[in-house]
């Protein structure tokens, strides 16, 4: 089942039905089996037309965040590794991610506050100190306060390799700026974890050709969703939950550079497809 978090609510789809519920985002999702949860609640709400669900779902359609932290993992799998190999060369940094990829510690980094990150259909931002930039893919889980993965939803870490490539002690500023992070464009709630097999796809497209794309599967992540989630909960407490972005597995050619206007696109099985489109920040333009 999906809940999506639209302008007039909450919503939840399941069955191919859909169901507007009345509560506040944080406390509906921060429990244990959420799944069964909004079982209960879907049998004991009316619900929408497909008519007014398809008009909810045409319409604005938020980040499924409310007030928690967004973290992520990186160097989980080979590709990203690579590259940031590639990246650091110059500047000796290279082998801090040959260690961090086989080391039993994963590298974790504070992504984004709510504030900070794009729905679907809404802009990212790329740095204008930096030349260059590009989107990262990334399934992104949704843990309650307990720790127990609850939910899933695309992420997009969007990232300047010149400036993490310049010198690793940047990654900050390479990847905590206004609109550097995107969620949605829903949570899938399930019982059950997410098939290894589900494929991610990204799809970059410039003035309506495709400037790149690519696809792969979530089970060439070197580490288990579950390790993240315990380093990431082992010495920190998150109130409401968390986001972890887990890394990204598709990166585009040396050559490749965000431009403003470019459209990406990323696709999980059974979650959907997260749409942003790239600007510069008006207000630092
Ligand atoms: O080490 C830098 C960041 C890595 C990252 O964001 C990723 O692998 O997805
Ligand atoms: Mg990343």
């Amino acid at each position: 089942m999906k809940l999506y978090k639209i302008a007039k609510g909450i919503l939840l789809e399941h069955n191919n039905s859909a169901y507007i519920i009345d509560d506040e985002w944080d406390s509906l999702i921060n429990r244990d089996d959420l799944a069964g949860y909004l079982k209960l609640i879907s049998a004991d709400t009316t619900p929408i037309s497909a008519e007014v669900k398809d008009e909810y779902l045409n319409g604005k359609i938020l980040p499924p965040i409310g007030s928690q932290e967004v973290w992520a993992a990186g160097v989980t799998y080979l590709k990203s590794r690579d590259a940031r190999m590639e990246e650091s060369e110059s500047s000796g940094g290279a082998s801090l991610y040959d260690k961090v990829y086989d080391a039993p510690r994963p590298e974790l980094f504070f992504k984004a506050i709510a504030q900070r990150v794009s729905g679907t259909g809404a802009e990212v931002y790329i740095r204008k100190d930096s030349e260059w930039n590009v989107p990262e893919p990334e399934l992104t889980l949704f843990i309650n306060s307990k720790g127990n993965i609850q939910g899933y939803t695309i992420g997009n870490d969007m990232s300047s390799r010149s400036i993490e490539g310049e010198n690793a002690l940047y990654l900050p500023q390479a990847k905590i700026y206004e609109k550097s992070a995107a969620l949605g464009p829903c949570l899938l709630v399930a019982a059950e974890p997410i098939a290894a097999e589900s494929s991610i796809k990204m799809l970059i497209k410039r003035n309506g050709e495709i400037a790149y794309q690519d696809a792969t599967t979530i089970s060439r992540m070197k580490r288990s969703l579950t390790e993240l989630v315990g380093y990431l909960y082992s010495e920190c407490d998150f109130p409401v939950g968390a986001f972890l972005m887990t890394g990204t597995c598709l990166v585009p050619p040396p050559t490749f550079t965000l431009q403003p206007g470019d459209v990406v696109e990323i696709t999980i099985d059974g979650i959907g497809t997260l749409v942003n489109t790239i600007a510069l920040n008006p207000k630092h333009k």
